[in-house]
Formats: structure tokens, C-alpha cells, sequence
């Protein structure tokens, strides 16, 4: 298949496609990522947008079966949804976090939806750039919503909230009467907290953790992207599905605001800009990765240490090779 074809079968919604071409943008060779960077900008043409979720929470909160219940209630809808996962945690467990399949059982035979699950790749780098471009996919693809998971565990809620409309982050009812020790960092980005499992037995513990949460979430510096009443805390069961259309109802009710007052594309031509310079400096980085550069690094990194020349002039020289090179 060539490059066009590949291209116009997206298009036109082609599933088969749609997952060959994420397997060529997760490929590091060099002619793949020359024909990805192709598929991508053949594809841009499409103009088409999905709203993109995010969503973060520790293992246990029930993420798996929230995104099973949320995805068929979209689907529901007559909304075509994507999934994808951004999984530090893959390359050490050899699975990942979509892996799960029998929680998402009736979300993975519906033919409104497409799960991927996250790819083993060792560096959260390549995971995020792998995400971010499967997200174009699934958006040229004609795809309504795209939820991109990840686990709580710090830099990859970062990646994922720069790589999404919206944050959520899911929280299970606390035991006690202390908040779960979530991160100031990661309360921060956050536009949307559900707490869930609010049914039987944990009802009133969630309830109590939820305006914890909500009040929490007030103290937090007001962010110019947010309207009115934004961050803000609410219920949701993924288990008896319930609070799903609200929690989706304040979902919509937020992006709205967001694109008629400019914060929409806005966020977008950042994150934009800021994948640039990711991007940039990843492949600065790469060419120390070159067997010359080591050598250099390690012959320098001798002298240095033998007091025969100065750091400063031995990084000089490193990078003046690299620049060469
Ligand atoms: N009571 C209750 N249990 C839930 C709910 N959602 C998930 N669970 C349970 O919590 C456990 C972890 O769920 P899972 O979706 O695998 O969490 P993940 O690790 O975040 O993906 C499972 O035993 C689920 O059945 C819910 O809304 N209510
Ligand atoms: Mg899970």
C-alpha cells in the first residue's frame, strides 16, 4: 500500500488502515518515520477535529471500566470513539494498561469504537510521540472523541494534559477523611475530577471526597482557560453507569466556552509549539546517542578528569563534532 493509498483508506474510515498506520508512526526507522511524517501531512488536508480527553488516575480507580461504560455511552450517541493509552509502565510489565480487555469487553466489539492499546517502547518520549500522532490518525479518521489514558504516575499526566482538550483525573472515594495525596501538579492541570465508585457502601465516601475535592479545587490559582464553576469535582459509577452524561454534559459544556472564547485553538497552537521543541530537542539529544559522539564524550570525559583540559572546552569540542557530524 503506498503512502496515498494509506492516506485516502483513513480517510475514508478504514479500520484496517487506521491500525496499520499507527504500527508505521510507533516504528523508529528511518524510512517509517519519513513515511509517517508523509501519511501525517497527506492527512492534515482532512481538517477534521476530535475532541480530545485525557484521563489519569491511579491503578485501581476504576479507569478500565469508566472508559468502557463513558465509551459505550458515546457510542451510544452515535459518537465514533478512539482509545488510546500512554503507559510508562509497559516496558516493565510487558503489558499495558488497556490490556484489560475483559473490562472493556462490549467497548472493544462495538463498531463505533477503536482501542489501541499502548506500545512497549522504552522511552516515555517515543510513547508520547507515537500518542500524539496516533491522535492525528484517529482524528483524520473521523473519529468524535479520542480518551487517552494513562496511570498516575507524575511526568506522563504531563505529556498527556499537553496533548489533550480536556484533563480528567479520576479519583476513587478515600478511606479516611484526608485527601488522597494527589499532587498539587497534577491537581493543577486538571479541568475535570470524578470521583467514582459512588455507589453502594462508598456512596457517602465518595460524596464526602468529592467535596473535599471541590473545595480543594477552589484554592487552586484561577487558570484563564476556565469559565465559571471550572475545575470542577462530580460523581460518576462507571460500574453502574451513572453520572456519565453529566460528567460528558460538563465535558461539552466546557469546550464550548473554551472555543468561543479563543482558549480552544489557543491551547492548541501552544501544545503545537511545545511538541516542537520537544521534538528538537529529542533528536539533539539522539545524536549524542551516535557511536562517534560516546567515543568523544568518553575520551573527553578522561581528560577531563586527568585535569588535561577544562570542562568548559572539552563540551565545546563535543558539540562541535556533533554540530559536524
Ligand atoms: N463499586 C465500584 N467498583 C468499581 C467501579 N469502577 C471500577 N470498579 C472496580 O474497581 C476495580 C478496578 O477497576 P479498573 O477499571 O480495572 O481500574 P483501573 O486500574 O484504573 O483501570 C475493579 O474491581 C472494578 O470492578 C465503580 O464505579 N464502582
Ligand atoms: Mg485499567
Amino acid at each position: 500500500m503506498t503512502i496515498e493509498e494509506m492516506a485516502e483508506k483513513i480517510a475514508a474510515g478504514d479500520r484496517r488502515a487506521l491500525a496499520r498506520a499507527i504500527t508505521l508512526v510507533e516504528s523508529g526507522r528511518a524510512d517509517h518515520r519519513e513515511q509517517a511524517a508523509e501519511l501525517l501531512e497527506a492527512l492534515k488536508g482532512t481538517g477534521r477535529q476530535a475532541i480530545r480527553v485525557g484521563l489519569s488516575g491511579t491503578p485501581g480507580v476504576g479507569k478500565s471500566t469508566f472508559i468502557e461504560s463513558f465509551g459505550c455511552m458515546l457510542t451510544g450517541k452515535g459518537l465514533k470513539v478512539a482509545v488510546l493509552a500512554v503507559d510508562p509502565s509497559s516496558t516493565r510489565s510487558g503489558g499495558s494498561i488497556l490490556g484489560d480487555k475483559t473490562r472493556m469487553e462490549r467497548l472493544s466489539r462495538d463498531p463505533k469504537a477503536f482501542i489501541r492499546p499502548s506500545p512497549s517502547q522504552s522511552q516515555l518520549g517515543g510513547v508520547a510521540r507515537r500518542t500524539r500522532e496516533a491522535i492525528a490518525l484517529c482524528e483524520a479518521a473521523g473519529f468524535d472523541v479520542v480518551l487517552i489514558e494513562t496511570v498516575g504516575v507524575g511526568q506522563s499526566e504531563t505529556m498527556v494534559a499537553e496533548m489533550a482538550d480536556i484533563f480528567v483525573l479520576l479519583l476513587a472515594p478515600a478511606g479516611g477523611d484526608e485527601l488522597q495525596g494527589v499532587k498539587r501538579g497534577i491537581m493543577e492541570m486538571a479541568d475535570l475530577i470524578l470521583v467514582n465508585k459512588a455507589d453502594g457502601d462508598l456512596k457517602p465516601a465518595a460524596t464526602r471526597t468529592c467535596a473535599d475535592y471541590a473545595g480543594a479545587l477552589k484554592l487552586l490559582r484561577k487558570r484563564p482557560q476556565d469559565p465559571q464553576g471550572f475545575p470542577k469535582a462530580t460523581m460518576v459509577s462507571a460500574l453502574e453507569e451513572a453520572g456519565l452524561e453529566k460528567a460528558w454534559d460538563e465535558m461539552m459544556a466546557l469546550i464550548e466556552w473554551r472555543r468561543e472564547n479563543g482558549f480552544f485553538e489557543g491551547t492548541r497552537a501552544q501544545q503545537a509549539r511545545f511538541w516542537f521543541g520537544e521534538e528538537v530537542r529529542r533528536a539533539m539529544l539522539a545524536r549524542l546517542e551516535t557511536e562517534a559522539a560516546r567515543k568523544a564524550l568518553s575520551e573527553l570525559g578522561d581528560a577531563v578528569a586527568e585535569g588535561e583540559i577544562t570542562p568548559a572546552r572539552a563540551a565545546q569540542t563535543v558539540l562541535k563534532r556533533v554540530n559536524e557530524g
